[in-house]
């Protein structure tokens, strides 16, 4: 179910979705504002924070941190994150590991940052429960400094669960997933803010036991932001403690699913699972042409709803239908973060007729 279509007719570009929105008034967008500048005055990330070395960037001249400065970078080529939801586990007790990695993946086109994962993408995996199921996890840490975990669907003593793992340890603990909900797992090391601002974070849905929620064609969404440091750098500090992303995206790239719509039968119910990794803005998840018929907002169930908003750590479920063939756009609804990257796309049928606007 889910799975990415190649490109095919109908299909619409970037450029042209942000024509769509700039044509419909919603934004107005230039190359400058994508990228605007950072300030990038102040004391350096390790200043600031106190870390060592291992948790800065390098010290680049500043307008370096600037992406459209960016100098050509031969890295791993993008590949578009598997929005379909993953069934959930089989049984009641799982194994679960996840290896940490550092590697550099491509964020937005040409430009590369070297992020810090949970299982070698970013975000993490999806890990998918059901409640009351026990969870063995094991971590273990291939990187070249400590990492951590900390699920926030386990109700655990974080001091025994939630440490530092040295580069080449691993460790382990067991967890029951006794609520229900969609939770989020973070690297727990300090700085926190450089761990999950740089790509350590993920998904965990935990099912209702009882009353199971209809079938529906389920997907996947992360939300998170990222701080260029450089071309194949790790996330600048600064920016981070200022909130100044250069991008807000979905699943770890910037406008991947305008490039790879995901897609849906007209009038089939589809259900988003959306996490709002941060690490500091809010997310105002919508889409366009569409109304939420039912959301779940950390235990709250509402709906008919136009945008869920979800604070950082928290999820949401949104339950909803597109009546028509066509392509249909999601934002977050906080649009300086929208047209830096958090827009993707829901091809509906045959993605309707051929737009006008530059397709
Ligand atoms: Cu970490």
């Amino acid at each position: 179910m889910g799975s990415l279509r190649p490109k095919q007719q109908g299909q619409v570009g970037v450029a042209t979705i942000f024509s769509l929105l700039l044509a419909s008034g919603m934004i107005a967008w230039t190359s400058a504002a994508l990228y605007a500048r950072s300030d990038d005055g102040g004391a350096r990330a390790a200043d600031v924070v106190g870390t060592s070395a291992e948790g800065a960037a390098q010290a680049d001249p500043s307008d370096l941190l600037n992406p459209e400065n960016a100098p050509p970078f031969d890295g791993p080529k993008h590949k578009t994150y598997d929005a379909s939801m993953p069934p959930p586990m089989k049984g009641t007790e799982h194994e679960v590991t996840l290896e940490v990695t550092e590697k550099e993946f491509e964020v937005a086109e040409g430009k590369f940052m070297n992020l810090w994962t949970f299982g070698d993408t970013v975000p993490g995996p999806v890990i998918h429960v059901t409640q009351g199921d026990l969870i063995h996890f094991k971590i273990v840490n291939n990187g070249t400094m400590s990492h951590s975990i900390d699920f926030h669907a386990a109700e655990i003593a974080p001091n025994r669960a939630y440490v530092d793992v040295q580069a080449g340890d691993s460790f382990t603990f067991d967890f029951v997933a006794t609520k229900p909900g969609v939770f989020m797992y973070h690297c727990a090391t300090a700085p926190v803010l450089h761990h999950m601002g740089n790509g350590m974070y993920g998904m965990l849905v935990v099912d209702p036991k009882d009353d199971p929620l209809p079938p529906a064609r389920e997907y996947a969404l992360v939300q998170s932001e990222l701080y260029f440091g450089g071309q194949g750098e790790i996330s600048d500090m600064n920016k981070l403690l200022a909130a100044t992303p250069d991008w807000v995206v979905f699943n770890g790239a910037a406008n991947q699913y305008v490039d790879d719509p995901l897609i849906a039968d007209p009038a089939e119910r589809v259900r988003v699972y959306i996490l709002n990794a941060g690490p500091s803005k809010w997310s105002a998840f919508h889409v366009i042409g569409a109304i939420f018929d039912r959301t779940w907002q950390e235990g709250i169930v509402g709906g008919p709803a136009q945008t869920v908003s979800i604070a950082p750590s928290q999820g949401a479920i949104v339950d909803f239908s597109m009546e028509e063939d066509g392509m249909y756009p999601f934002v977050t609804h906080a649009f300086a973060d929208a047209v830096k990257g958090a827009i993707g796309i829901f091809m509906v049928g045959d993605g309707g007729p051929a737009s006008g606007h530059g397709s």
